[in-house]
This record gives C-alpha cells, sequence and structure tokens, in this order.
C-alpha cells in the first residue's frame, strides 16, 4: 500500500464554531474586515470576549442602528483606553476562575496612535490577552484620514495629492509589529486574509500564548473605499503585499523570530501600488523610495530571523 501522505490541515479543519455573526453585516462591499471578525471568532471559539472601539468595526460590534449582530460578549470602550480596560477584564476573569480569553479588535489608528499609550503598557504588565490590530492604513471611519500606519505617498483626505508638490503622504508609515515585538512579549505575529492557514495557526497560538501573557497580531485589512480598490479585490491586495514583501508574514514566539510564508522571488512593490487608487498617483521616483523603505524593514526582519537562529 502507497504511503500515506501526511495531510496538511485546511482552514476549516482550526474551525471551533459556527459563525457566531449575523448573514448581513453593516461593512462596506468588499471590506476585509467582514472575513476578518468572522474568521478570528470560527477559530478563536465561543468563549472570548471581543473589546473594540469607534470605528470601522464598531457598527457591527456593538450594532449601532442595525440589527447586524453577534453572539459574542463585546465591551465597548474608548479609543484611549482599550487595552486598560481589556486588562480590568482580563484580571477578572481569571480572578473569578473563568476560562475566556478577552481578544481586543481595533484599527490602526488606535492601536499605533490613540489607544497606543494604553496599549504599551498593557504589553509591558504581560496581560494575558490577545490584541489584533486591524490595519487598513488610516482612520477610516471619520472620513479616511492619515494615521502612523499610513505608508510613504499614500493619498488619504489629510495627505490629499494635489498642486504645490503635494503628493501624498511625505513620510513612512510606523512599523508596528515590531515596535510591540521589542515589548518581548511571548508572542507577536502578522497576518492577512490571502493566507488563512498561516492566520489560522497564528490565531491558534495567540490562544495558547494569552494563558501565559500578550499576545499580538497585526492584520493587514484593505479598505475599499479608502484605498481606492473594486469591491471584489481586495483578497488580490492581501496577496500582492505578501508577494511584493511589503507586508511580509512573520511572527516571533519568545524571541525567536520566524518568516512564515517566504517569498522566493519577491514582485516589485510597483506591482502592488499599481492596482490600489491611493498610490495611482505615484512616480517613479515616489515608488524608488516606498520600494527602498520595504527592502530596507525586510532586512531588518531578515537579520531579526537570522539572529534568532531561524529564518
Ligand atoms: C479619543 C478619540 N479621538 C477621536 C475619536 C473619533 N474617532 C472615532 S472613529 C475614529 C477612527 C478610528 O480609526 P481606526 O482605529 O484606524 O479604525 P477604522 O476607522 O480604520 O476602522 C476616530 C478618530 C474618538 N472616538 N476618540
Ligand atoms: S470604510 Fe473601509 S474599512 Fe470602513 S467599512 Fe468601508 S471598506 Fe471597511
Amino acid at each position: 500500500m502507497a504511503e500515506q501522505r501526511k495531510r496538511q490541515p485546511k482552514v476549516c479543519d482550526y474551525y471551533q464554531n459556527e459563525d457566531q455573526f449575523s448573514p448581513g453585516v453593516a461593512f462596506c462591499s468588499g471590506c476585509t474586515l467582514e472575513l476578518n471578525l468572522r474568521f478570528i471568532s470560527r477559530v478563536l471559539g465561543k468563549d472570548i470576549i471581543f473589546v473594540g472601539t469607534p470605528s470601522c468595526s464598531a457598527p457591527v460590534l456593538h450594532g449601532q442602528n442595525v440589527a447586524a449582530w453577534h453572539r459574542h460578549a463585546y465591551y465597548a470602550c474608548t479609543m484611549t483606553g482599550v487595552a486598560s480596560s481589556a486588562s480590568g477584564l482580563t484580571r477578572y476573569y481569571q480572578q473569578a476562575g473563568i476560562d475566556a480569553t478577552v481578544v481586543c479588535h481595533t484599527g490602526d489608528g488606535c492601536a499605533q496612535d490613540v489607544g497606543f499609550q494604553t496599549l504599551s503598557g498593557a504589553a509591558e504588565r504581560n496581560e494575558k490577552m490577545i490584541y489584533i490590530t486591524y490595519d487598513n492604513e488610516g482612520y477610516m471611519n471619520t472620513g479616511i484620514q492619515q494615521s502612523s500606519a499610513t505608508p510613504y505617498g499614500a493619498s488619504t483626505s489629510t495627505t490629499p495629492v494635489g498642486r504645490a508638490a503635494r503628493g501624498g503622504k511625505p513620510t513612512s508609515s510606523k512599523n508596528m509589529p515590531l515596535v510591540m515585538a521589542m515589548h518581548d512579549i511571548p508572542y507577536v505575529a502578522t497576518a492577512t486574509l490571502s493566507h488563512l492557514e498561516d492566520y489560522a495557526r497564528k490565531l491558534v497560538k495567540a490562544k495558547e500564548w494569552a494563558k501565559e501573557g500578550f499576545a499580538y497580531l497585526h492584520v493587514f485589512c484593505p479598505c475599499v473605499v479608502g484605498w481606492k480598490i473594486p469591491t471584489d479585490s481586495s483578497i488580490q491586495v492581501c496577496r500582492d503585499a505578501v508577494k511584493t514583501n511589503y507586508f511580509p508574514l512573520w511572527e516571533m514566539e519568545e524571541g525567536t523570530c520566524r518568516i512564515t510564508h517566504p517569498v522566493k522571488e519577491p514582485r516589485p512593490v510597483s506591482e502592488l501600488t499599481a492596482t490600489v487608487g491611493k498610490f495611482k498617483h505615484m512616480n517613479d521616483e515616489g515608488l524608488a523610495v516606498l520600494q527602498g523603505q520595504v527592502d530596507q524593514r525586510f532586512k531588518v526582519l531578515q537579520a531579526l530571523c537570522g539572529a534568532s537562529g531561524s529564518q
């Protein structure tokens, strides 16, 4: 009998429960946040408590103005206090002996700017929780303003493209997953929605690590409206971001860094920017700057992986 090959787990093998969200939800058509929330819920299981903030995910998580809802416990928090409030919840559940995982789910504007102080503090205290940043590279809910996650050159309502040499955002984005890795927390990972097996494995690990300490996931989630992309292209944009090393997939577990989806021959970043409206104005000079930043970040990541003995 031919030797049976070991079957790689499929995405659905990771599912713990039925979809906890109602069939219709109040996101824009094609928004990656819908898949992100449904996926987190299915992989992490029923015993999670979401903590969220005013943002594009609020109408669904808060159930504002609409019948669209979910069955998870939910704590609606301020943008400034999400990680500190979540710390209180986590400690309460521990004291009460309740087996539950607190999962913060916020945009990049909250995680990287408005709520960064409490996020950094909770990570430094090594609170036993999961923090998931969905990175749509801006403050989308309030009108597509730049955040510290907005990349160089991107056009937003506060970094517009126009006369007087205004060519989108003049500075680069904050390298948030690395900033979090430098907090010495047990688990940090990047993920995106075109690579769901990779994402599922990381969610499972994050849930395990959250029993010991702070687990941080940074998820690349394109916004169809703010990025000016067709409603059926957001997953392709995720894929292109990985293929160009614009958003490499990696994890750091107890200080050991590993690229979880190595790209043999990375494509130029112009292959990503050509399909995304917010970059379409960029000329060769601007693209060279962006490519330089992508290359430099990847070198730092490779050095970290090399230094910790893993690639
Ligand atoms: C302290 C504070 N500042 C500003 C706001 C206004 N506000 C509500 S939603 C939002 C955008 C949030 O951006 P982000 O966290 O990136 O989530 P997204 O809208 O992209 O989903 C802002 C600035 C607020 N609610 N609280
Ligand atoms: S504005 Fe963007 S992030 Fe917000 S719901 Fe619409 S597509 Fe999603």
